[in-house]
């Protein structure tokens, strides 16, 4: 299975659907596409290892069960046929197999759906080493319900010159005062002088997990959001608003047809979305006249904008890029224009950009960081 999708991806390549297609749909193309946050990896995860093998299973019984039914019980096979109405053993299986099966399905999805809904609320201390020193308190100053309690809830790194190495649970620290005021990380060996303790702790754990006990961990503690996106739908177009950084707003509508490309026509907008790679970004939306939903494939996003009601959902993109979605609520004569575009940019140049917004709203810098400017041209999309 994986060579086919492999194959046909690099068909896709081979076509021409190169690194500035990459998060387009492409022709025959039957994977999903690419997953730029923990969320969506989960969700892929969800379809291609929870749900696929249930489907394929439940189609390949009913299909056995179709042709043994056809053959065994013809009317050339089988002239007499019995003429029983009820069987309770079976009645028992085929009412209680499907239970078990849509329990099993209910436990990732209900998790899924818990994780999508609940803003991240996890924070990250940073402590200088001094070299000496080899315990660490993290604050659990969480409310009661949210509060680290239980290990994988905490998260440490190491961070020196060269970058930051993750420590693991028992080999590297250990733990005290889990589900307590104070939690202290105590390191096995005091990192040396210069290096940087980082603990991130919290519930919200995002990514992919063991299935079975199979598989890496590749869990996350997902931060506090930084900043409130708020989009609101209209016929036809988004309104994007910005209330962390003064509140300015634009609106984003689909280039015509001359303007772009084939392959970026309605999914190309004028203004893009713009947001800092890797930071917690909340999402708000609502409409003003009917009922608009703001789908981001590569975030695994899908969530209806309704007039006179506020929906939440949040995402963290993980790498630098342009990524497309559109409106996926029909909402009318033109919903299929009503394209999303959004630039994932480092944390420098989304602050540049901020201030090159602000100063259209006739603001004042916030971040005055002049040297950096914002280049759409130079955003990679690979
Ligand atoms: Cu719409």
């Amino acid at each position: 299975m994986k060579r086919i999708l492999a194959g046909v991806t690099a068909a896709g390549a081979a076509l021409g659907f190169g690194a500035a297609m990459a998060q387009h749909p492409v022709d025959g193309g039957i994977e999903m596409i690419e997953a730029i946050s923990p969320v969506a990896a989960e969700v892929h995860f969800f379809h291609n290892i929870v749900l696929l093998p249930v489907i394929i299973g439940i189609s390949l019984l009913v299909l056995a069960l179709l042709v043994w039914v056809m053959v065994r019980y013809s009317a050339k096979a089988n002239p007499v046929p019995r003429k029983f109405s009820h069987n309770t053993l079976v009645e028992i299986i085929w009412t209680g197999v499907p239970i078990l099966i849509l329990v099993y399905i209910a436990l990732f999805s209900f998790d899924l759906l818990f994780k999508e809904d609940t803003i991240p609320d996890g924070k990250q201390v940073v402590a200088q080493a001094d070299g000496s020193t080899s315990a660490f308190v993290f604050a659990n100053d969480f409310p009661d319900s949210r509060k680290v309690s239980r290990p994988e809830q905490v998260q440490v790194f190491l961070a020196s010159g060269a970058g930051e190495k993750r420590l693991s649970y028992r080999s590297d620290y250990k733990l005290s005062g889990l589900g307590k005021p104070e939690v202290t990380v105590t390191l096995n060996t005091a990192p040396a002088s210069g290096e940087r303790v980082i603990i991130r702790g919290g519930r919200s754990l995002v990514g992919v997990a063991p299935f079975f006990g199979a598989g890496e961990d590749n869990r996350e503690i997902a931060l506090a959001p930084t900043m409130t996106l708020k989009v609101i739908g209209f016929q036809w177009g988004w309104t994007y608003t910005y209330p962390d950084f003064g509140d300015f707003e634009f609106t984003a509508s689909p280039l015509e047809k001359e303007q772009t490309t084939p392959e970026q026509y309605l999914f190309e907008t004028d203004n893009h979305v713009v947001v800092p790679v890797g930071e917690t970004i909340r999402v708000t939306t609502t409409a003003r006249d009917v009922i608009h939903s703001w789908a981001m494939p590569n975030f695994a996003i899908k969530i209806d904008a309704v007039p006179g009601r506020i929906n939440e959902t949040w995402f963290k993109a993980e790498r630098e890029g342009t990524y497309y979605g559109q409106c996926s609520e029909i909402c009318g004569i033109k919903h299929a224009y009503m394209p999303i575009t959004i630039d994932v940019v480092s944390r420098p140049a989304f602050e540049a950009w901020v201030d090159s917004q602000r100063a259209m709203a006739g603001l004042e810098p916030m971040f005055g960081q002049s040297n950096v400017k914002f280049a759409q041209a130079s955003v990679e999309t690979e």
